[in-house]
């Protein structure tokens, strides 16, 4: 059954009440699971406060800083996980980032520095976020990622965060084989363009959202509630024959042609 009772999951990514690994939390804690959340820390600590703010009504018994550009943040975070659950079932990446300059333009002007960053922050992330997990999640466990369709086909101006995102899927892969035998599930989802912090500050984001709308089978555009059920679900038991996967939830747009 789709019940996540007893299980501790880790979300990263949340920023506000519009992104993503919101509405993940929101699914995975309805599904009775305990929930442990990292934000990205700034000087301020104004994001620190927003986040705490907004999560309180899940009741995280985890609540850390983890900017995975630094190691020792990475560390710090599972390190506190150890000592207050001794274990690990559900990791939840949920984050991504390229320089805006990036992120628009002729792709062959993207920078060695802005390259190198995208795919840090983007897709090894998650890489080094599983080697952490891997020696916690002792009674198997799930891994999912997010991805978009521009790291399989050429979406104007998601540039170099296509190639991150082909990074990422792979890494899904490879990651998937290495684990499969400690019973460890790694699935990235695709989701379709949603209205997040992110993506809002992307230029032509409704223009886009526009177009799924009249072309996606479903004629609408996905919602962060409906990535976070289909997240619950790759988390449970009931996709535990489910590895190495990348599951479109985009209202279809992925399969038509024109
Ligand atoms: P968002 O802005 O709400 O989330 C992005 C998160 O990345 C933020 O919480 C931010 O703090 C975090 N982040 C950035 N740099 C970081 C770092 N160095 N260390 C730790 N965290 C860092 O936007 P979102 O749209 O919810 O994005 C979440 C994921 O969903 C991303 O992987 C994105 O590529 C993916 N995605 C988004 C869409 C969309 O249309 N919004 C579609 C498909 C996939
Ligand atoms: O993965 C994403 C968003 C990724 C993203 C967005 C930003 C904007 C602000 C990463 N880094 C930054 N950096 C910033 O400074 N999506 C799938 C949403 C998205 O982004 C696009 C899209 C879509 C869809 C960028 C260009 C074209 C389409």
């Amino acid at each position: 059954m789709l019940d996540l009772t007893g299980k501790h999951a880790l979300v990263t990514g949340i920023a506000n009440n519009r992104s993503i690994a919101w509405g993940i939390a929101q699914q995975l804690h309805q599904a009775g699971a305990e929930l442990g959340i990292t934000y990205l820390p700034d000087e301020k600590g104004r994001f620190e406060k927003k986040v705490r703010e907004l999560v309180e009504p899940l009741n995280p018994t985890v609540f850390e800083p983890c900017n995975v550009q630094d190691d020792a943040q990475i560390q710090s975070t599972f390190e506190t996980i150890r000592e207050k659950w001794g274990k690990l079932d559900i990791l939840i990446h949920c984050l991504a980032f390229a320089g805006k300059d990036e992120l628009s333009g002729d792709f062959s002007n993207t920078s060695r520095e802005g390259f190198t960053r995208a795919l840090d922050i983007s897709s090894y992330s998650l890489v080094s976020l599983a080697a952490a997990a891997k020696p916690l999640m002792t009674q198997g466990g799930s891994i999912v990622t997010l991805t978009y369709l521009g790291g399989v086909r050429v979406v104007p101006n998601y540039n170099v965060m296509g190639i991150a995102k082909a990074a990422l899927e792979m890494n899904v892969r490879y990651l998937a084989a290495e684990l499969g035998s400690q019973n460890v599930r790694v699935n990235a989802i695709s989701a379709g363009p949603i209205r997040t912090l992110a993506s809002s500050a992307v230029g032509g984001i409704l223009d886009m959202i526009r177009h799924v709308e009249e072309v996606a089978p479903l004629r609408r555009t996905v919602t962060q509630t409906e990535v976070g059920n289909a997240a619950t679900f790759l988390c449970s038991d009931l996709s535990s024959g489910v590895t190495g996967q990348v599951l479109y939830v985009d209202a279809g747009y992925n399969i038509m042609g024109m």
